[in-house]
């Protein structure tokens, strides 16, 4: 209880000092952009309560939460795009609604993004110095792509200079206030550092000496890059990290934890092919491939598309999309995990045992350590 006074009187502090910063979205707010897209101030406050929630914070926060979404405006944000598709972006930008979360993302003061601004050529590369010093210390940095490290960035030149991919995150990151890696390719490498990976493509992490949020996910949920944002302005410090820097609060239990279909998991009642009576039955997907045992990641609780549907709800398998290396670890993405292991002694004909006598046997802890022994022969193969 004492703590949380702390931490609530901390936050009071810190947002009244960001609310005297002035706003860098002149003439707008967010009560004036609710407004504007029909959002009523209850449904605010429903979402303030939500997205507290979400952040494993007491309910006391929820005034909080709304007044650091209303403050959000005074936060410089530089994003950058390295080796990706844009699904990040996507993710956020085109989510349907627009949802609470995209119209707050609308409202901080995005001073560089490559993809949405209007600036192109030489213009384009002054707006990323000038943004980087004239908002030195101050602004977050998230960045969305791997960074191809190859022939010295080379594999990645962006702008009228050529700049390489690599320079501009060195760059980016050094007078940076936080540093989020948006999407499993900017936290762990992603598609393009898939075997054989050959533009040498590394996270984000490897290329800066600070301290780097990872928010993966191919692509992330809005929610989660949104929950970031809130967190820095709340609390301007790092939030719990698990052992792969992934906030906890986001990534802190597994897909399968909270599946919807987890009872027929426990029950042995598995899809054997899609399309049969099975996945009719909205049966467990384990066996045409899910991922959700070994996958660290919210979408089983939060969905995306304003909580309409997730992979898994729509009926696939999860593929462990914000795991590193999935792309290598985790294929092939329609077969389970364990059937890479059929001529292993110590799990010979797993799968067969899930056919016969139920998954509840075989149990999750089997499952992990089948995980676990594909990923160290994975690596074997690779050295
Ligand atoms: Fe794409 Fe982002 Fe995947 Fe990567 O998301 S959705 S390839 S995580 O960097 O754009
Ligand atoms: Fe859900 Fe996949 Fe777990 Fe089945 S294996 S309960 S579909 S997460
Ligand atoms: Fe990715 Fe699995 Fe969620 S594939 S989007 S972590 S359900």
């Amino acid at each position: 209880m004492e703590r949380e006074q702390t931490l609530l009187r901390q936050a009071q502090d810190r947002l009244a000092n960001i609310a005297k910063i002035p706003s860098l979205k002149k003439g707008q707010s967010i009560k004036k952009m609710l407004k504007e897209k029909g959002i009523s101030r209850r449904d605010f406050m429903k979402w303030a309560g939500a997205m507290t929630a979400m952040l494993s914070l007491p309910a006391s926060f929820t005034p909080l939460t709304a007044k650091a979404a209303e403050v959000a405006d005074r936060l410089p944000v530089i994003w950058l795009h390295l080796a990706e598709c844009t699904g990040c972006s996507e993710s956020l930008l085109r989510s349907d609604g627009p949802g609470i979360a995209s119209l707050i993302f609308d409202y901080i003061s995005l001073e560089y993004h490559e993809t949405i601004m209007a600036a192109a050529g030489y213009q384009a590369e002054e707006n990323l110095e000038s943004a980087i010093e004239r908002y030195k210390g101050r602004y977050v940095l998230m960045v969305e792509g791997g960074v191809p490290t190859g022939l010295e960035g080379q594999y990645l030149t962006i702008g009228a200079h050529g700049n390489t991919g690599l320079a501009n995150a060195k760059l980016a990151s050094e007078n940076a206030a936080a540093i989020f890696a948006i999407g499993t390719c900017s936290s762990f490498g992603g598609i393009q550092a898939a075997h054989p990976n050959p533009t040498a493509a590394k996270p984000l992490s490897e290329v800066t000496n600070k301290p780097v949020i990872n928010v993966p996910g191919c692509p992330p949920s809005e929610k989660n890059i949104v929950g970031n944002v809130i967190h820095f302005l709340l609390f301007g410090t790092l939030p719990q990290l698990d052992a792969f820097n992934r906030p906890k609060w986001a990534y802190g239990l597994r897909i399968h934890d909270l599946c919807e279909r987890r009872g027929h998991f426990d029950a042995g009642e598995f899809v054997q092919r899609f399309g049969d009576e099975g996945a009719k039955n909205g049966y467990c997907l384990y066996k045409v491939g899910c991922k959700g045992p070994y996958t660290f990641n919210n979408c089983s609780k939060l969905r995306f598309n304003s909580h309409t549907s997730w992979p898994i709800q729509a009926g696939h398998g999860c593929i462990g999309c914000s795991e590193p290396n999935f792309w290598d670890t985790m294929g092939p993405f329609e077969e389970p995990l364990a059937s890479k292991l059929y001529n292993a002694p110590l799990f010979k004909g797993a799968d067969r045992t899930a056919d016969n006598i139920g998954i509840t046997l075989l149990g999750a802890a089997a499952i992990g350590m089948a995980a676990h022994a594909v990923l160290s022969n994975f690596r074997k193969d690779k050295e």
